[in-house]
């Protein structure tokens, strides 16, 4: 089963996030938007993994108190590949620490290949994805927006020929609780983004 957790993003930032991209993809046509409802904040993507996996990633979340959910979104950046190119647009800003706690426990279960995540947790929401050669450096910074996610869940992904298809598998939503501190991503504080 091929599978991911995620943080929900509420409805009114996914608007927001709608009204500062819309003008942009007349813009840039040339790029593939990510339709508004596949939009989340991923914790760990596991791939097709087995249904220990699916438990061992259940039992993670099942246990986890995040506190009250609160994040801030006000930057664009990029993730480039080896060549310079962007492979990835995305938005971010500030998140509670449980977060990164959160997706670096996740990024302990071994994913499809047997591996564990590398590198420091970058929390960000994919909007864009370049589709051919010519695509921009970065995107234009977003009017800072308030919001609390929720969740987490554990998605299942399904490759379809319309792309990928999300179904929710389970939430483990347990409402709000106490507020924890805010941090930014780690090591790209510019906003220009990170090698993937
Ligand atoms: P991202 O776009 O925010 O980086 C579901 O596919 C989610 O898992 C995507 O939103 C994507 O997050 C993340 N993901 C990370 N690695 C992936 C991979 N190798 N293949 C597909 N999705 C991946």
């Amino acid at each position: 089963m091929r599978i991911f957790a995620a943080l929900d993003i509420p409805p009114d930032c996914l608007d927001a996030i709608e009204d500062w991209r819309h003008p942009l993809k007349r813009v840039h046509p040339e790029l593939r938007w990510v339709r508004i409802e596949n939009m989340h904040l991923t914790l760990r993507f596991l791939g097709d993994v087995g249904e220990g996996i699916v438990r061992e990633a259940g039992r993670i979340l099942s246990v986890w108190n995040p506190g009250e959910l609160e994040f801030a979104l006000d930057r664009s950046g990029a993730f480039y590949r080896r060549d310079g190119a962007p492979a990835v647009y995305w938005l971010s800003g500030s998140f509670p620490d449980s977060v990164f706690r959160i997706a670096e426990s996740l990024g302990d279960v071994p994913d499809d290949r047997g591996k564990r995540a590398r590198g420091p947790f970058k929390p960000h929401i994919t909007v864009a994805r370049p589709r051919g050669e010519t695509s921009p450096e970065r995107l234009p910074d977003p009017p800072a927006m308030l919001g609390r996610l929720t969740g987490p869940v554990l998605y299942e992904s399904r490759l379809t020929n319309s792309g990928a298809r999300y179904s929710v598998l389970e939430n483990f939503d347990r409402g709000s609780r106490p507020q924890g501190r805010a941090r930014t991503m780690e090591g790209d504080r510019d906003g220009q983004g990170q090698g993937l």
